[in-house]
């Protein structure tokens, strides 16, 4: 495990081989019944480049009315697929925190796919952590300060990394930059997923 200087938890190689592929198998039981679709910016309705979706009782969603956590798929109005056990252990193992994740938000980006500079608010549970594990191709992240001007490092994630931003790296604004095509051969088609596991109050 690496302490960046802004106090993000970084892990290279976290999940073996085998592991991302159970992984990914279980993202695509979820995509099954949970479909990746393409979120709107809040006011400007501007289509996000990275496909979402999510697991657990609750998931992330953004469209005109802005950014918020509910119970359905905004397409299909289902409620979200439960949460894998291979997720709820990874939470169990790295977040330190006493409760279940209750979200799990899965982001795919393709190969021109990115993610601009911004903080995570939208939970009203700051005190815990948030869980990231990459799967697919290598991203270039950038990570800051709590102020949108503060000073950023960028570091590559790639396929089995995971990142734990806790204390006063949970409120770092972050982003991600360029995905690098053809640097993982995990998902056939390609690709990067990212799962983040959050509390959210
Ligand atoms: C640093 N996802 O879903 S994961 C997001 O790679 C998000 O898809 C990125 O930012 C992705 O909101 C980054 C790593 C991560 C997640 C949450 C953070 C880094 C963070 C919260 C605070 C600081
Ligand atoms: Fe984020």
């Amino acid at each position: 495990m690496q302490v960046l200087p802004n106090g993000v938890h970084w892990i290279p190689g976290y999940l073996d081989r085998a592991a991302q592929e159970a992984l990914v198998a279980d993202v695509r039981q979820v995509v099954e019944s949970a479909p990746l679709y393409r979120p709107t910016m809040p006011r400007t309705a501007k289509p996000f480049s990275v496909r979402m979706t999510n697991c657990g009782e609750l998931g992330w969603v953004s469209d005109k009315g802005g950014y918020r956590y509910q119970a359905d798929h905004p397409v299909t109005g289902k409620p979200w697929p439960a949460m894998p056990e291979s997720l709820k252990a990874i939470w169990r193992e790295l977040s330190g925190y006493p409760t279940d994740a209750q979200a799990c938000l899965i982001n795919y980006y393709d190969e021109g796919a990115k993610m601009g500079l911004h903080q995570d608010r939208d939970e009203t549970d700051f005190d815990a952590p948030v869980v990231s594990v990459s799967l697919g191709d290598t991203c270039l992240f950038r990570v800051g300060e709590t102020t949108r001007s503060g000073r950023t490092t960028s570091f590559k994630l790639k396929s089995g990394d995971a990142v734990i931003l806790s204390g006063r790296s949970r409120l770092a604004f972050h982003g991600v930059d360029r995905i690098y095509p053809s640097t993982s051969t995990l998902l056939k088609r390609g690709g990067r997923i990212n799962l983040t596991l959050r509390r959210v109050g």
